[in-house]
């Protein structure tokens, strides 16, 4: 996607010059690296990060694709109540409605549109969309779908999608046991966990409860969707902005390429939604 001229005119020669030496040093710097989240069993060939083609973008120069929030729930009177209720049947409506134009299973877009609506409520400065949201988990793992796992209708995702052992090994962080195994079954080293692919120690800091039945999982895609939304959203950032948006994605995985695959994906829902 080409940079629409007048962002660019608004960002400046020098600050486009600065993005973009950002950008090559945090290339070269730290490509690859799986900085907070682990990745899939390398040898499947159905990893769905594959599958996305990164977008001709330089992280930074663009804002985050504009999606609509849910229309009938920008009408919607104050903030979502957590679960149950109005909010969530019409979520369901809105899902149904868009879920097989832009393949993401209707459920899964019920956790993204809840955690879109919690999040504005809690961080309204913050702008996530449920698209940022929606890219994130279609690379993390095919929006729960990872090597045939399934939606309950109460969010869980089962079987759990358990990433490799971050063992130091393929591109990945090396990453002692956390959890004692109670998350991601292994009591020597961390593993990701879940939808989107929290590893134990991120999730111990940010674990939500989105779907509102006491617990955080996440193996629940409204837990973990909520998670990832609050995370995103961290230390202020502003995501309706190239540079916001930009350090919110890296900050999930510091690599350059993954934030272009990201940003493919959370575009092509963008852009479906609204069709
Ligand atoms: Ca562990
Ligand atoms: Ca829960």
């Amino acid at each position: 996607m080409a940079p629409p001229p007048r962002r660019l005119a608004l960002v400046g020669r020098l600050g486009l010059v600065l993005l973009l030496l950002l950008a090559a040093v945090a290339t070269v710097v730290v490509v690859s690296q799986r900085h907070q989240f682990g990745r899939q069993d390398a040898g499947a060939e159905e990893i769905p990060a594959l599958e996305v083609e990164p977008a001709p973008v330089q992280l930074g120069t663009v804002a985050q694709p504009s999606a609509l929030a849910p229309p009938a729930l920008a009408q919607l009177p104050g903030a979502p109540a957590p679960a149950g209720g109005g909010p969530r049947a019409t979520l369901a409506s809105w899902a149904s409605g868009i879920s097989e134009r832009v393949d993401v299973p209707a459920r899964a877009l019920q956790a993204y549109g809840m955690a879109d609506l919690a999040v504005k409520s809690e961080q309204p400065e913050c702008n996530l969309s449920w698209v940022t949201i929606a890219g994130l988990a279609r690379i993390e793992s095919n929006h729960g779908r990872y090597r045939g796992a399934t939606i309950a209708d109460t969010g869980k995702v089962t079987p759990p999608i358990i990433g490799v052992p971050l063992d130091g090994t393929g591109g990945n962080r090396t990453i002692g046991d956390t959890d004692g195994g109670v998350l991601d079954g292994d009591t020597a080293l961390d593993r990701a966990v879940g939808p989107l692919q929290f590893i134990p120690s991120t999730w111990a800091r940010w674990r939500s409860d989105g779907n509102g039945d006491g617990v955080a999982d996440p193996n629940n895609i409204d837990d973990a969707a909520l998670a990832a939304g609050r995370y995103l959203c961290a230390g202020g950032r502003d995501l309706a902005t190239g540079p916001g948006w930009r350090a919110a994605v890296l900050s999930y995985n510091n690599s350059d390429e993954y934030g272009r695959r990201v940003y493919a994906a959370a575009d092509s829902y963008a852009g479906a939604s609204q069709a």
